[in-house]
């Protein structure tokens, strides 16, 4: 049976030696063998990737037996579903999260045992399945596990890459890109549906004509693949539920081109085979900055248009063509632009196939789809040439072109009462197809519009950024649909980021808690707070830290060979490296302190707070300064960690390849976490709810979730420094005048003099903060340096008093509550989708 998780068999799964009854792990054990046997043809002697193997095809069938038993529920029930359309999934590994969630983890755990292995090696040897970039990828997948959870009938749809998330590797401290072949064993976790196939044109070009006495558009694609559906089945915690991942992986149309082949010209078939695997063979590694690749859109519209068609067969399998009452039973969230091409899509699939007038179409449309934005940087909103568009999509440029007709003409009826010249400028400014404002002879369809007229809900991911998008970048809009805009703070699964990946924190809270409800219940977590200051739990917390600071420690052992002081403070900057981000202001500190270290006696250092000071992420392929920035940390850490004067007080690594596993070794063991970006430009971030849970104190500018943390976890708890948002705007325009701190320009000197080598390859570093003038140093790393540095000396002192830094750091966890992605996802069911919960019986 599934029952709810005891956290006290968690924390005896840890135990290698711990006897648990081999009675119930029996069978277990035979059918994990017996998978090694008949699979893969092994017998005996495993390593623990085989152990990996038979274990994960083992627990795979518990999987698809829940997976059923909810979908013949739902069959049953024909609920309302919400389809999360998302071209990333960050998913990371499955095994430890699929057992938890079951609650088969003690069954599972003895049965390795008993085979010789340990479960936690064993899941090791998973790979990351790692179909997305950063935040936004992992967000989806938090979704989906609370979507779950909370017996939401709710299915994620995305592109099953065939080479996600490239690997990343150090080179003489320079970032390098390999890529990631992650299909290659097989993926117990997915189901290849044969029989769930569409297809998906491009290109080609629209007629009208009399269809059955009716004028009909007719698209004829000069080019078609096949979408084949691949479900990925996703496991609630403490529920009967099971609900789904979705991925499609392009095919080709016919196996082979077999005219071409039979005229021997193998190479032309092989052509259309290697043009439709093209489109699901790689994610792009951008992050919050648009890629406008042609292949991109391609893959964008590739996936939209194979989940609008499988939703819409399912319902016709019910309903028949009663397409008015779509909304009652689907709707659709777009996690950001990439999935936008929907609104155009899903009106031609009721109008030019179905045959419904436009107006109804459209109210179908608006009624079934919203929006989710997820960054402020007006740059960063994907545009596309309306050149591409009319070339690969013709037909849904034309239904884009009528939409903005509607929407201007509209728009000119709405604002009647301004003056005609400012009302021509109002409808220009909001036209969905405009010229771009850096070639004038381009034009461009703007995705953000289109998703915001074509949308019921617009959605911001954290209250600052909410009003940032009212506001500013979506603020004429707001002003004629107020009720559209909402606030849905993110928010991460607790499951994963704090119970499996910290279950010695998490057995500690459960026992001090009485239960272990918290896990689906995070609000309980604030019974913390009565043990803040309590010195017999503050002294067992502390010992949790240590046990994942030394596991840290290994692994930083394991990668760079040192062995690093685990009494000192562990400091963390781990995420996308980004200028925004600012991960050069930390790197600047990093150098203060080193210079600082260097000028003291041997006596003064020892009052010194010892840091190991750890930073990770990967940098697009063509980021040319996150590169930069990549290798200035690693030419700092080649420097500082060898220095015998300092080395015992200061230690700086680059962990390459930060992925989603590493960050569950990473979060549990770190003290400081960096949030440091200008204020504004996070929309929220979501690894800084991760360290709160786990304890972590932060040190953060004020920006994205970052306030609503400090909110809830006591501002006094927090170290914040730096502007506010809404002071950067002329922080901008007077940059010439400001007046940067002579500690700053040191370190400039100090870079640009080759204190750290490689100068010429730093030198555009230091240019891009140094020079005063308007446009420069954009993310304004300079204005906030003097308060970071005395944000960083009140981390020590803090540190200094054990008692305090643990008081905090219970407070942290104890105001995490809000964060749960439980909590998030319920907002959104509530306000936009309007779906309730279906459970299947047990
Ligand atoms: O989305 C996260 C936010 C984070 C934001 C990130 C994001 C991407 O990862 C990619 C594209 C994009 O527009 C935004 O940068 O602040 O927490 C989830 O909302």
């Amino acid at each position: 049976g599934r029952s709810a998780l005891r956290v006290q068999a968690v924390a005896e799964a840890e135990r290698p030696t711990a006897a648990k009854s081999s009675a119930s792990a029996e069978p277990v054990t035979h059918d994990i063998t017996s998978k090694l046997k008949y699979l893969f043809g092994r017998n005996g002697d495993y390593t623990n990737a085989d152990a990996y193997q038979g274990t994960a095809w083992s627990v795979r069938e518990k999987l698809i037996d829940s997976f059923n038993k909810t979908h013949e529920h739902w069959k049953k029930e024909d609920p309302k579903f919400i389809y999360y359309l998302s071209a990333e999934f960050l998913m990371g590994r499955s095994l430890t999260n699929t057992v938890y969630n079951l609650g088969i983890e003690g069954e599972y755990g003895a049965a390795l045992r008993d085979l010789g292995y340990q479960m936690e090696k064993v899941a090791d040897a998973e790979r990351d399945a790692a179909l997305g970039n950063g935040g936004l990828g992992r967000l989806a997948a938090c979704f989906l596990d609370s979507m779950a959870t909370l017996d939401l009938p709710g299915w994620g749809y995305g592109i099953r890459y065939k080479y996600g998330m490239f690997k990343q590797g150090l080179k003489n401290g320079y970032q390098v890109e390999m890529p990631d072949i992650w299909l290659t064993k097989g993926n117990p976790w997915e189901v290849k549906r044969d029989d769930i196939k569409f297809e998906v044109g491009f290109g080609g070009r629209v007629e009208r004509k009399k269809v059955n006495g009716k004028e009909m558009t007719v698209w004829t694609p000069s080019e078609k693949v096949v979408a084949q559906a691949y479900d990925n089945p996703i496991p609630g915690y403490a529920t009967p539920t099971t609900s789904n991942l979705r991925l499609w992986d392009a095919v080709p149309i016919h196996e082979f081109d077999l005219g071409a082949f039979n005229a021997g010209d193998y190479d032309r078939a092989m052509l259309e085979r290697e043009r439709a695997e093209g489109i699901s063979a790689v994610l792009y590694p951008n992050d919050s900055t648009p890629e406008g690749k042609e292949l991109r859109l391609k893959q964008q519209y590739f996936f939209v248009c194979a989940s609008l068609q499988d939703v819409m067969s399912r319902f016709r399998a019910v309903h028949g063509s009663n397409w008015e009452a779509l909304p009652e039973k689907a709707c659709f969230q777009l996690n950001d632009t990439h999935p936008t091409i929907a609104v155009a899509e899903l009106m031609r699939l009721l109008v030019d196939v179905e045959g419904l007038e436009w107006d109804a179409a459209w109210t179908i449309t608006t009624k079934c789809l919203n929006y989710t934005n997820h960054t402020v940087m007006p740059e960063a909103l994907e545009k596309w040439p309306v050149k591409v568009m009319a070339k690969m999509l013709p037909r849904h440029m034309e239904i884009i072109e009528v939409i903005n007709e509607g929407w201007t003409k509209w728009l000119g009826v709405h604002l009647k009462d301004l003056k005609s010249e400012e009302r021509a400028q109002k409808i220009a400014a909001m036209s969905i197809i405009h010229a771009n404002p850096w070639n004038a002879d381009e034009m461009l369809v703007n995705m953000a519009y289109l998703a915001v007229v074509g949308s019921s809900a617009v959605n911001g991911v954290a209250a600052i950024h909410s009003n940032i998008v009212k506001d500013e970048i979506l603020n004429d809009f707001y002003q004629i649909f107020p009720s559209k805009f909402q606030n849905k703070t993110n928010g991460v699964t607790p499951r994963r980021w704090l119970a499996w990946c910290n279950p010695e924190l998490a057995a500690l809270i459960t026992e001090a808690l009485g239960s272990s409800e918290w896990i689906n219940d995070t609000e309980k977590l604030a019974g913390l707070r009565a043990f803040a200051s309590d010195p017999a739990f503050q002294a067992k917390w502390s010992a949790v830290k240590k046990a994942k600071k030394a596991k840290l420690a290994e692994l930083i052992k394991k990668i760079h060979g040192d062995d690093v002081n685990q009494n000192a403070l562990f400091d963390i900057q781990i995420k996308r490296i980004h200028e925004y981000k600012r991960q050069y202001l930390n790197v600047l500190s990093i150098i203060w302190r080193y210079k600082q270290l260097k000028k003291m006696t041997p006596e003064q250092r020892k009052a010194a707070v010892p840091r190991v000071c750890v930073i990770g992420g990967k940098a697009a392929s063509a980021y040319d300064m996150a590169k930069r920035i990549i290798r200035l940390v690693t030419a700092v850490g080649d420097v500082i960690n060898k220095d015998p004067e300092t080395k015992d007080y200061l230690r700086l690594y680059f962990l390459p390849d930060y992925n989603v596993s590493l960050a569950e070794t990473i979060i549990p063991a770190a003290e400081l976490s960096q949030h440091i970006s200008t204020a504004g430009t996070e929309a929220s971030g979501t690894s800084n709810m991760k360290f709160q849970m786990n304890g972590c104190l932060i040190i953060g500018t004020w920006d994205g979730a970052n306030i609503e943390i400090a909110e809830e976890t006591g501002v006094e708890n927090v170290f914040v420094f730096g502007v506010r948002a809404e002071e950067i705007n002329q922080l901008r325009k007077d940059r010439k005048n400001f007046k940067t701190d002579p500690r700053w320009d040191e370190l400039m000197k100090d870079i640009e003099g080759g204190m750290f080598g490689d100068k010429d390859y730093f030198k555009p570093l230091v240019d891009s903060v140094n020079n005063m003038k308007v446009g420069n140093d954009w993310f304004l790393l300079a204005n906030d340096f003097a308060g970071y540095l005395a944000a960083q000396e009140e981390v020590d002192a803090t540190y200094k008093d054990q008692s305090e830094w643990l008081r905090r750091s219970i407070m942290y966890t104890a105001g995490s509550g809000k964060f749960s992605s439980d909590r998030t996802i319920r907002e959104y069911a509530e306000d936009i989708w309007h779906v309730k919960p279906a459970r299947p019986s047990a």
